[in-house]
């Protein structure tokens, strides 16, 4: 493995995913990333869900790039193809892509492995499938991903104690909730919306991160 375990869970602190959709004029998804990154983003996700298999692998391929050289995990969503074609770290998966143990056998035991999870038994599935650490979710509500469910402070510190791999909450944070999180355990937050619909996602990320260590040191 490139990143060891304690590295990939400290690197959940500020998980960002990439989200096009809020490019404004003339920005290209490497330059706003670029931003994102050197705003502190501890990880990155390419998530891309409309592009055409031989853009996304383009896009994901200057991303793997610009993480390589500042040493930050970047995973690929849903394509393990296009996350071997380009060289990412690794990919991240829904509960309702390909089974964790193919995917793990697709990748091998060197790359990262992130599994979307929502409930305990879900946690523990991934866990055992090989997860490298669960994203879990949505905590808050959300208008990115209209079919998640909400999650409580108490069920995610519940997933968290059911597992020994890092835990990344996700769904709907922002400057103004991130410290509801506090006391639940997790890793860090994965923000979409927050850093790449923001009018500087830069100074946005900046200030999450700043926050998610706050939340992070305030667990009990
Ligand atoms: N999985 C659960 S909620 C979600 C995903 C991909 C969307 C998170 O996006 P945002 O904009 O940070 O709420
Ligand atoms: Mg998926």
């Amino acid at each position: 493995m490139k990143f060891t375990r304690d590295e990939i869970r400290r690197s959940m602190l500020l998980y960002a995913i990439s989200d096009r959709t809020w490019l404004k004029e003339g920005e290209s998804l490497a330059d706003v990333c670029r931003r994102v990154l050197d705003g502190g983003a501890t990880f990155l996700q390419i998530r891309e869900k409309d592009l055409e298999p031989g853009r996304f692998a383009q896009e994901a391929e200057e991303l793997r790039q610009l993480c390589q050289r500042r040493n930050v995990p970047f995973v690929v969503n849903d394509s393990v193809e296009i996350a071997l074609s380009c060289g990412a770290d690794g990919v991240h998966v829904g509960q309702s892509d390909l089974r964790g143990r193919d995917i793990r056998a697709l990748i091998g035991p060197d790359r990262i492995l992130g599994i979307s999870a929502g409930t305990v038994a879900e946690a523990k599935a991934a866990q055992e499938a090989g997860a490298d650490y669960i994203g879990v979710g949505a905590v808050f509500g959300t208008s990115t991903k209209k079919d998640a469910r909400n999650l409580t402070v108490e069920a995610l510190r519940d997933i968290v104690r059911a597992v020994s791999i890092p835990v990344v909450a996700i769904g709907g944070i922002n400057a103004g909730n991130i410290a509801q999180l506090k006391g639940s355990n997790v890793d860090g937050a994965a923000v979409i919306s927050a850093i790449f619909g923001a009018e500087d996602p830069g100074a946005a990320t900046s200030q999450l991160l700043a926050l998610a260590k706050d939340m992070v040191a305030a667990h009990g």
